[in-house]
């Protein structure tokens, strides 16, 4: 059998959180034959409700679950996990000034990427939820400079899995048909989602989305702009922000990272850019990757028209002013 593996959550008694620690517990993340220990991070004010998570955990009698940590501690929620899903963090509240919501964040996260850097098992694989899940993504890597920048990484699956219901409902085919649509940038609304690349299987063999939907209006429209404001319309809806699908699509994430992507199939991932298609090196940008043996890759190559390189300048841009505000929090 295999020997389990520690995941950390923090912000577990979340809305999110409570979505994800079962999908952990059941194997959709690391696989139907991989004990875990879960640990779970929040803050003091949320201990009960924690501590609540936690008898229920135990009441599921998962076969894969070898142990449960609660806990406020930060150093103990970090010590010897390999994977670390981060989800706590400072929600922007009415009325607060963007500047002020980041330095919260930035605070949080440099403590984290501390107590990750002194205790975590080497290798540990960072995936940041948390917004603005980019920047803290690269707050975290500055401050945990011994963990390799290949192991931070920030959550856009739900982006890109969004824009592939979209294309799914759009062609009336399964989603499971759909693949290699692209998420560029940050997760926010400036985001690119690209379908120039998608593809969707047909009786006929592989076809190109841009060839089925002969609709042009659609794609540069109403696609991007559903995708886009897609967080928003959740929220009006549930009156309250994604939680399901943020949480599957963060096992999505990881499992796909750890296991490998399919032949023949990318998926896109906040990753550590590297000044691949020209976006500017040293951002938390989402690009498409292949994973394999726990390695992302960035793919390469791929043309990019005018109006896509438009908007992933756009999207850089604000990223690089995110990254601006963040360091000026720091001083
Ligand atoms: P909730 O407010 O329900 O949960 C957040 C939890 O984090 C709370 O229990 C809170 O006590 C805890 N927390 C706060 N500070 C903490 C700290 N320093 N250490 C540990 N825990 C801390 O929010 P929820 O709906 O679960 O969303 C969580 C985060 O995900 C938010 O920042 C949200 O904006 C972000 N999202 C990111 C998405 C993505 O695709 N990247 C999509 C979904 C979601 O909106």
């Amino acid at each position: 059998a295999k020997e389990p593996v520690r995941v950390l959550v923090t912000g577990a008694a979340g809305q999110i959180g409570y979505a994800l620690v079962p999908m952990i517990a059941r194997g959709v993340m690391l696989g139907p034959d991989q004990p875990v220990i879960l640990h779970m991070l929040d803050i003091p004010p949320a201990a009960e409700s924690l501590n609540g998570v936690k008898m229920e955990l135990v009441d599921a009698a998962f076969p894969l679950l070898k142990g449960v940590v609660a806990t406020t501690d930060v150093v103990e929620a970090c010590t010897g996990v390999s994977i670390a899903v981060m989800v706590g963090g400072f929600p922007r509240k009415e009325g607060m000034e963007r500047k002020d919501v980041m330095s919260k964040n930035v605070a949080i996260y440099k403590s984290q990427a501390s107590a990750l850097e002194s205790y975590a098992a080497a290798n540990c694989k960072v995936l940041v939820v948390a917004n603005p899940a980019n920047t803290n993504a690269l707050i975290l890597k500055e401050f945990a400079p011994s963990i390799s920048v290949k192991n931070i990484t920030c959550l856009t699956r739900l982006d890109h899995n969004r824009a592939l219901g979209q294309v799914s409902e759009r062609l009336n085919v399964p989603v499971s048909d759909v693949k290699n649509v692209i998420i560029w940038g940050n997760h926010s609304p400036t985001q690119y989602p690209d379908v120039n690349h998608a593809i969707v299987k047909t009786p006929a063999g592989e076809m190109p989305v841009r060839e089925l939907v002969a609709i042009d209006e659609w794609l540069h429209g109403e696609f991007i702009t559903t995708v886009q404001q897609r967080g928003a319309a959740i929220i009006k809806a549930r009156k309250l922000s994604s939680a399901l699908s943020a949480a599957s699509s963060a096992c999505d994430h990881i499992r796909d990272w750890v296991l490998g992507t399919p032949e023949g199939t990318w998926v896109s991932m906040g990753v550590y850019s590297d000044g691949s298609y020209n976006v500017p090196a040293g951002l938390i940008y989402s690009f498409p990757v292949t994973c394999c043996n726990g390695v992302w890759t960035i793919v390469q190559g791929l043309p990019i028209d005018d109006l896509s390189r438009k908007k992933l300048d756009l999207t850089a841009e604000e990223l690089t002013e995110e990254k601006a505000l963040a360091y000026s929090c720091l001083s």
